[in-house]
């Protein structure tokens, strides 16, 4: 429960004045983000005051059994077995989406043309055509007053917002360097059982898409600037995987022996900004030891900003224009009911978790689209992530922009 009181929402003169109305949401998906866009939407009706009221009307998935438990946990009231079905409800309004990439562009196609707002798990597709045909899609709703947005999520982490709102205020100058990693290290282990995100056909890429695509969005959302080109290298160190039926004793109808991994384990790039920013990304599975590191330091001609997602409730702010004797980076912990979104919560110093910024995304998508606006980040948003990805994957395959050094490496092989 809020220990504050819930904030009132600006409300446009155009818009329509509150009343008490429902949000019927159909989900399709179940897995680690279905469950966590289940309690965004079960939160913002409790943590925030909605002028729409979500209700959890449909899970829809392949699998009666798996989504028919995640009915029970979370209080889905339908469980549906073909995402046709669940988009065609009428008692649905908002179709969220939380499968894997390949089936992103169908279903929100379909759910935007049937009318139905939509929210689609990142990154937005696998390819950048279908990217701009949902995009495409999203505009031709838009103006029939149908609303969607693409799930990056870190938008709405207090620190991250805060991070926005300083680089918009001008108080680190000029941008002149962007570092982003995000780091993890779920795939160290080479018997980690092959799952769809290591198939491309189904992820689209590996670490870049999965990972990479959110550093990607964070550094257009921070500095309000987009990446006007790469240069980038990609790896595949562990090339095959056990099947996951070889790791949990099922049959050869899951597969039982090994597969080839056809998707990027890591991927490093440098870009450059629209205002001349210089910037180096870092995205992969192997960073032994980060769990989840979400890093992002930006040096500007009057100072600094830098983030870790493992620290997430704090932003490290640096002055350059501080006395030298006692200048350095201040330790801000984003929790005051000034910060963005820290309101709804708890008591300064008290902390948010990662499932806030779960509930905060369901609870901004339906306060715009209660009021008529425009969500954000757009599916416009979405396609400019993918442009960069392509661009990613097209500059590592090309290769041209390697140079090889001249160095003799110790074992006697060639270097390059
Ligand atoms: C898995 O690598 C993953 O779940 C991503 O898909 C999410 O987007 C990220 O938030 C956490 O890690």
């Amino acid at each position: 429960m809020a220990i504050h009181p819930p904030a009132t929402h600006a409300v446009d003169a155009a818009a329509p004045t509150r009343t008490p109305g429902r949000l019927g949401i159909g989900m399709v998906g179940y897995s680690f983000m279905g469950v966590a866009h289940s309690q965004g939407w079960r939160n913002a009706r409790s943590f925030f005051d909605p002028m729409l009221v979500p209700e959890l009307v449909a899970i829809g998935g392949r699998d009666a059994g798996a989504a028919g438990d995640m009915a029970r946990r979370f209080d889905w009231q339908h469980v549906e077995t073909d995402w046709r079905a669940l988009v065609a409800r009428p008692d649905v309004d908002l179709v969220d989406i939380c499968t894997p990439g390949d089936t992103h562009a169908e279903i929100a196609i379909a759910a935007l043309e049937a009318g139905k707002h939509v929210l689609c798990e990142k990154p937005l597709a696998n390819t950048v055509d279908e990217a701009r045909s949902m995009a495409d899609a999203a505009e031709r709703a838009r103006e029939r007053g149908i609303r969607s947005m693409v799930g990056f999520t870190y938008r709405r982490v207090p620190a991250i917002a805060l991070a926005r709102q300083l680089v918009r205020e001008g108080r680190i100058g000029e941008l002149r360097h962007v570092r982003a990693q995000y780091l993890q290290d779920w795939l160290v282990d080479p018997e980690t059982p092959l799952t769809w995100r290591l198939q491309k056909d189904r992820a689209g890429s590996g670490a870049l898409g999965d990972i990479g695509a959110h550093i990607i969005d964070l550094t257009h959302f921070v500095t309000g600037e987009s990446i006007t080109g790469v240069s980038a290298l990609t790896e595949t160190f562990v090339r095959e995987r056990p099947l996951p039926g070889a790791t949990r004793g099922l049959s050869a109808e899951v597969g039982s022996g090994r597969g080839a991994v056809t998707v990027d384990d890591a991927a490093l790039f440098l870009g450059r900004l629209s205002g001349g920013a210089l910037a180096t990304f870092e995205a992969t599975r192997f960073a032994t030891g980060r769990k989840n590191a979400i890093r992002l330091e930006l040096n500007g001609s009057k100072g600094s900003i830098a983030f870790d997602f493992e620290d997430m409730n704090v932003l490290h702010v640096h002055d350059a224009s501080t006395a030298s004797r006692d200048a350095g980076f201040t330790r801000v912990i984003v929790t005051e009911t000034t910060h963005p979104y820290v309101e709804h919560w708890w008591p300064a110093g008290h902390g948010l978790g990662y499932e806030h910024g779960f509930t905060h995304q369901a609870a901004d998508l339906i306060d715009a689209i209660a009021r008529g606006a425009d969500p954000e980040p757009s599916f416009a948003d979405g396609l400019a992530v993918q442009q960069v990805l392509a661009a990613v994957e097209a500059s590592a395959a090309d290769g041209s922009s390697w140079t090889p050094t001249d160095t003799v490496p110790r074992d006697g092989t060639t270097s390059g």
